[in-house]
């Protein structure tokens, strides 16, 4: 439950994102409208993204030169000071504006976790491969953990301080965005969903493997999928669905 806002973290990890880091950081700083401090957790850039980020002056930079998305945000949130955590990539994909509307609804109704979805883009940006990948995953994570999501791989989103305290995450690449979907799942988070828009990365290569992330995101959906919680909390859900 995230009922006020105190201070807001924005979580941001890099890799090589020169050409991007700064109209997302620019534009965070510009349009936050809360108390906040914006982390950026870099991978060991060689392109000079932190000495961007460093000349700015109004950022932390953390070095975290161990490989992996997951590692990356990880060590951002542990040094996070807020009650609320935004995570967003630093690759000027996601809408960064939409952070004030994420908060708003974060607010509004309680939740503990609000993703922006790019599943409503009128542009339909998004590449099919990726499209596709996450319709898939997106569909055997709501229905084993009984959820109602359209996004799960959006790495844009607002985050109780509180409810990621309170998780596990062991993860340590772009498996990491699904673990903690699952891990608040199981704990009963609510977790909805604002619709934002998505923009092709205008520089730099992505980092994502596809075959490997993939099969890393398949067998974590499927590993916590055999407790007995969870199969008793989707046999509740199936019951209430053809109730209905
Ligand atoms: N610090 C750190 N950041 C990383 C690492 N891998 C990826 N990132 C950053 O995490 C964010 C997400 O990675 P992307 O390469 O954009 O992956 P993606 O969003 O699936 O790929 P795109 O379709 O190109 O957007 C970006 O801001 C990357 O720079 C890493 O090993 N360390
Ligand atoms: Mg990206």
């Amino acid at each position: 439950m995230t009922s006020k806002v105190e201070m807001i973290s924005v979580v941001i990890p890099t890799l090589n994102e020169a050409g991007n880091i700064l109209e997302a950081i620019t534009t965070i700083y510009e349009d936050l409208a809360y108390p906040k401090e914006i982390i950026v957790v870099d991978g060991n850039s060689t392109d000079g993204t932190k000495e961007i980020v460093q000349e700015l002056g109004y950022c932390r930079l953390i070095v975290e030169p161990r490989r992996g998305y997951g590692l990356a945000l990880k060590t951002g949130m542990k040094n996070a000071k807020g009650n609320i955590i935004i995570m967003v990539d630093g690759d000027g994909t996601y809408e960064v504006r939409h952070i004030n509307r994420m908060i708003a609804k974060m607010i509004e109704e309680d939740a503990d976790m609000v993703l922006a979805t790019r599943m409503y883009d009128p542009k339909k940006a998004m590449g099919i491969m990726n499209f596709v990948g996450n319709k898939v995953i997106t569909f055997f994570f709501d229905f084993i953990y009984s959820q109602f999501l359209s996004d799960t791989q959006s790495g844009f989103r607002a985050i109780s301080h509180e409810a990621i305290d309170n998780v596990e995450l062991n993860e340590g690449d772009m498996a990491f965005a699904t673990e903690m979907l699952i891990k608040f799942a199981k704990e009963g988070y609510s977790m909805i969903e604002v619709p934002t828009t998505y923009k092709a990365r205008k520089y730099g290569r992505p980092k994502l493997r596809r075959f490997k992330s993939g099969i890393e995101i398949f067998s974590t959906i499927f590993k916590w999928s055999l407790d007995a919680d969870t199969i008793r909390k989707r046999e509740a859900a199936w019951k209430k669905t053809r109730a209905k």
